[in-house]
């Protein structure tokens, strides 16, 4: 950073603190030195956020719509992208004060559940690093994704009041404030922003994040209450605080809720108001909107924001007297469509009655957008049969993805194999009537949070390799890393850095999880939401094989392994929490086996969260990605690992195809089945015929029912999970996502791991030839093709 002057900052600190807390720096605590530190930063960032807004006036703008942004912690990835994280150190430790400590003070702004909301916040950031002018708008919920913890096994949630201790990374707008109407009241969206902070570039954007409250008076009615009335006096403030109150958890699972619809219509509302009321002030001219999308594109994440289409038509029809055709017309310029999931249970669907609760108008736009086109159709020659698959309003649900795709510029999926799964299937009518609307974007994770900041360690040896830091500025540098693919000191001191991290993990999750794990066994980690189809029970099939296979042969070679897990449950996904017990149930037995613990442990950590995942990463040897091919849309977690130098053991499923063909077969272990494979025997498949062929499987799979040392506590949850794979009376189907199919597949494929391990020097080869192949999986490079390929900007 230009100007930083470290004597400056150091009493800028002090003062801050001293006039915050009315009290002297030496009997401060915590979390007061973090929060004084905290807002001696945003006084840093003020200036150029001032100068980076009043450049992209006048200028072509991409607004980010999503209703989750899953940021994590600000300080250390601010200081690191302000380029002074050293400098702060240092002056921390001249005041005595330990940086981790005051690190760990800081809550994760989670709102967001997984992948969807996280691409979001990378997004973000590469945006500004890029010196995009690209703007986030979402929700500030005041509640988080829960916090989980486990008791006896089972998922618990907690509350997350996140902003309890109050919230030093954004700025309450109060006076950009806008009204958002629904069908019976009204409420008050105030915009609180959020510093978003490119990486030494001087660029600072904004992420908005819209809360909602009462009109008038705080909401409180002091009529009400001096009539004694005291309920009602309070409903009208809760009522509109409601709105934000709480993120809704699911990931990959249509909620169905008004609440969640208010939610959506609530934050785009109110962020297409202010954008049209920007415009007018700076265009008086241009009454009937010609030139509105020259100035403005929207960015749809998923169809959470597709309200905003209706929501758009409403304001010019209603509020700026435009006929249809010229309201239509803006609206069907200024979308973008990514689509992040082709599980049918994900894709939303919402009940016209319900939209009519929330907006009446949107109901009747919705209707006549399908009207017209079923009108547009017929006149083309379809007939009633090929007009079918297009209907956007069926049996009086609106099918929100197909509303999105009609009227945006752009559909993309978010790997080549999703983006090819929605032009042959989930959208292939779509796709037939506008091939070239359809394209892909590879989803990236911003190396600052993910390589920078969680590995120092490595980034710095980096640095020394390469002799210089282009790499920072251009991912794909890291190429040049393959030059040293042969040479031993290389190698060696890749296995120390991976070591070292290790270690570092170890010592944390025996913090908070009060586990021993040995830093010399593999670190096998499965991190990321838990769905049956990312398989989570697969893994833990495998890992009771082993147990299996060591209880028989006490004497089995098998190179020392530490399974690692984290993931959330929906909480109202009963097979989720019932395989978050299964794992721990085994945990339990495996870890307090003297039979098998020094070769086999099993950690399930609690409340996985982005500080956490930030400690995992870095110390991983196998990254597991192990979905059904053809279900997972992309992954990320996938890209995170191989930035840090980790082989993948995973199927050809989202990235993992491009992760395997950027890094090369030799260097990864891919097994299971295709997906077109699974397209081919779906209709035949026989898993009881699986089950009760191979011995092997069906031991595991018995296991549930039959292993004494484990048990659900009388939930039914195991025999849950075992009808699930074998029982297909109570299913459709059994083993909709393949487990026992791809069983051997992945047991061989694990057995290779276990044997290449031990070549110390060849694995450490493949470790950096996965890091240095890693660099198109840089959000930098995704973010560059959205504003080249889509928005124009
Ligand atoms: C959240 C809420 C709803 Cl209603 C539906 C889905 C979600 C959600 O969290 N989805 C999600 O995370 N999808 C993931 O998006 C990632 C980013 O594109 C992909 O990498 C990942 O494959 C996909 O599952």
């Amino acid at each position: 950073m230009k100007d930083f002057n470290e004597q400056n900052f150091k009493e800028q600190f002090k003062l801050n603190l001293e006039r915050k807390y009315v009290k002297s720096f030496e009997d401060a605590d915590r979390f007061e030195k973090y929060s004084a530190l905290s807002e001696t930063i945003m006084d840093l960032i003020t200036k150029n956020w001032t100068e980076t807004n009043k450049q992209n006036k006048d200028k072509r703008n991409a607004y980010y719509f999503s209703a989750e942004f899953l940021i994590g912690r600000s300080l250390g990835n601010n200081l690191l992208n302000l380029g002074i994280l050293d400098e702060v150190k240092s002056i921390l430790k001249d005041l005595d004060i330990d940086f981790d400590e005051i690190e760990d003070e800081e809550d994760d702004a989670a709102l967001g559940n997984g992948g969807l909301g996280r691409l979001a916040a990378c997004f973000m950031e590469s945006g500004a690093t890029e010196g995009l002018n690209l703007h986030g708008y979402g929700v500030r919920y005041s509640q988080g994704i829960f916090k989980q913890r486990f008791e006896n096994g089972f998922q618990k949630e907690y509350g997350d009041a996140w902003t309890e201790r109050g919230d030093f990374w954004s700025l309450r707008k109060e006076s950009e404030s806008q009204i958002v109407n629904f069908r019976n009241f009204s409420v008050k969206a105030v915009p609180y922003d959020v510093p978003i902070v490119g990486y030494e570039n001087g660029v600072v954007n904004t992420l908005r994040l819209w809360q909602s409250e009462p009109i008038e008076n705080g909401g409180f009615d002091f009529e009400d209450f001096n009539d004694f009335r005291y309920d009602k006096s309070l409903s009208e403030k809760n009522r509109a605080e409601d709105i934000t109150r709480v993120l809704y958890p699911n990931d990959n699972i249509r909620a169905g809720k008004l609440l969640r619809l208010q939610q959506q219509y609530f934050f785009v509302s109110a962020s297409i108001q202010e954008l049209i009321q920007k415009y007018k002030k700076a265009h008086p001219e241009d009454t009937d909107f010609k030139n509105f999308d020259k100035y403005h594109v929207f960015q749809l994440n998923d169809t959470h924001p597709v309200i905003a289409i209706p929501e758009i038509i409403r304001i010019l029809l209603d509020e700026e007297n435009m006929s249809w055709d010229d309201a239509f017309g803006v609206a069907s310029k200024v979308f973008a469509f990514t689509n992040h999931t082709v599980l049918q249970e994900a894709l939303e669907k919402w009940n016209l009655d319900l939209i009519h609760e929330v907006s009446p108008r949107a109901v009747d736009i919705i209707k006549e957008i399908d009207r017209r086109l079923m009108e547009t159709l017929k006149n083309e020659g379809y007939t009633i049969e090929e007009m079918e698959p297009y209907r956007i309003v069926r049996d009086d649900y609106v099918e929100m993805a197909f509303l999105a795709t009609y009227l945006s510029t752009s559909i993309n999926g978010v790997a080549e194999i999703h983006s090819q799964i929605l032009k042959d299937q989930t959208l292939n009518q779509w796709y037939k009537l506008y091939p070239e609307k359809f394209n892909n974007k590879t989803n990236g994770v911003t190396p600052r949070r993910w390589l920078q900041y969680a590995n120092p360690e490595l980034t710095s040896y980096v640095d020394e390799l390469l002799g210089n830091e282009e790499w920072k500025h251009d991912l794909t540098k890291l190429v040049e890393l393959e030059k040293f693919k042969d040479d031993e000191e290389v190698l060696n001191k890749f296995n120390e850095i991976k070591h070292e991290k290790k270690v570092q993990l170890a010592k944390y999750i025996k913090k908070y999880e009060g586990i021993e794990i040995d830093p010399n066994s593999i670190f096998d980690i499965q991190i990321k939401r838990l769905h049956e189809y990312k398989r989570q029970l697969l893994n833990a099939l495998n890992i009771l094989h082993m147990y299996y296979e060591l209880k028989e042969n006490p004497d089995l070679d098998i190179y020392p392994r530490t399974f690692i897990f984290g993931a959330k449950a929906a909480p109202g996904y009963f097979r989720a929490k019932g395989i978050i017990k299964f794992i721990n149930e085994i945990s339990q037995m495996i870890n307090n086996d003297p039979e098998v613990n020094k070769k086999l442990k099993v950690v399930f950590v609690q409340n996985y969260r982005v500080s956490y995942a930030e400690k995992l990463f870095p110390a991983a040897d196998i990254s597991e990605q192990i979905s059904t091919a053809g279900k997972e849309a992309s992954g990320t977690g996938n890209m995170k690992f191989m930035m840090n130098a980790t082989v993948t053991l995973g199927t050809l499923d989202g990235a993992n195809v491009e992760i395997f063909r950027e890094a090369g077969l030799d260097n990864n272990y891919l097994f299971g089945l295709k997906e077109e494979e699974i397209r081919e025997i779906e209709s035949t498949y026989d898993p009881v015929k699986i089950y009760e062929e191979n011995e092997n499987v069906k031991r595991v799979v018995d296991a549930l029912l039959k292993e004494e040392k484990i048990s659900d506590n009388g939930t039914n949850h195991f025999l849950d999970i075992y009808n699930s794979l074998v029982d297909s009376k109570d299913n459709d189907r059994a083993d909709v996502y393949y487990l026992l199919a791809d069983f051997d597949s992945y047991v061989e494929a694990q057995a290779k791991v276990d044997a290449d391990f031990r070549n110390r020097k060849e694995w450490a080869k493949k470790c950096l030839i996965n890091m240095a192949n890693s660099g198109m999986f840089s959000s930098d490079r995704t973010i560059r093709q959205y504003a080249e390929e889509i928005w124009h900007i």
